[in-house]
């Protein structure tokens, strides 16, 4: 491990909980291994993944103010969904705190949650890795998306965003037009 990176983790550490601190980890090498499979940077890949979910054990209200603070707009499912600022917010700790200046790990971060259309290799990486960590037990299909993940990204990318809407819609919870925005983008239909 780099020394940025093992000085980055020892930070991060510090303001996650124990579980968030494991699934944080996890996703550090998931997408390192994603990373050797596509050709990323594998050392880029460590820190975005360990910065992915910097902001996530902030307390709501305490996220709201930051962004307040901070400049930072939010949308109107944001504010309804505060849980979902936490990439925003993380995107910009990342630069700010931690004092990441590559625009890919920072962008890998702010779009973790949702995708956005036309994302970069490790964009597509940080949101796949945070999605099959070992950790996660919950999503449907996780054995054939992990495998997807290693075969077809572009095609990992678009079951995920198609099982997280039907997630959200069997929950009746507010979907984010950017959500809906990236499936749309990574839709391919049946080949
Ligand atoms: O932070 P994590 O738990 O590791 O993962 P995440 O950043 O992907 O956030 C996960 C939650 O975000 C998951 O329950 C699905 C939810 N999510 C993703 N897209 C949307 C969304 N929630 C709402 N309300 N709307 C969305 O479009
Ligand atoms: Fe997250
Ligand atoms: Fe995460």
């Amino acid at each position: 491990m780099t020394e940025k990176n093992y000085e980055l983790k020892k930070k991060i550490k510090k303001t996650l909980d124990k579980d968030r601190y494991q699934h944080t980890l996890a996703v550090a090498y998931t997408a390192s291994c994603l990373a050797m499979k596509y050709g990323s940077d594998i050392d880029d890949a460590f820190t975005a993944g360990l910065l992915h979910d910097c902001a996530k054990c902030i307390p709501n209200d305490e996220k709201i103010k930051l962004c307040d603070k901070y400049g930072i707009r939010l949308t109107d499912i944001e504010k309804k969904n505060p849980a979902l600022i936490h990439a925003g917010l993380g995107a910009y700790l990342a630069e700010h705190k931690y004092g990441i200046n590559n625009k890919d790990i920072i962008n890998a971060v702010r779009t973790h949650t949702t995708g956005e259309p036309g994302m970069s290799l490790l964009q597509k990486i940080i949101f796949t890795a945070d999605y099959i960590e070992p950790g996660r037990n919950q999503a449907k299909n996780l054995r054939e998306v992990r495998a997807l993940a290693f075969t077809d990204l572009d095609k990992a990318v678009e079951t995920i965003l198609h099982d997280t809407l039907n997630y959200l819609n069997d929950k009746t919870a507010a979907i984010d037009p950017e959500t809906e925005r990236t499936y749309r983008f990574y839709y391919r239909g049946e080949e």
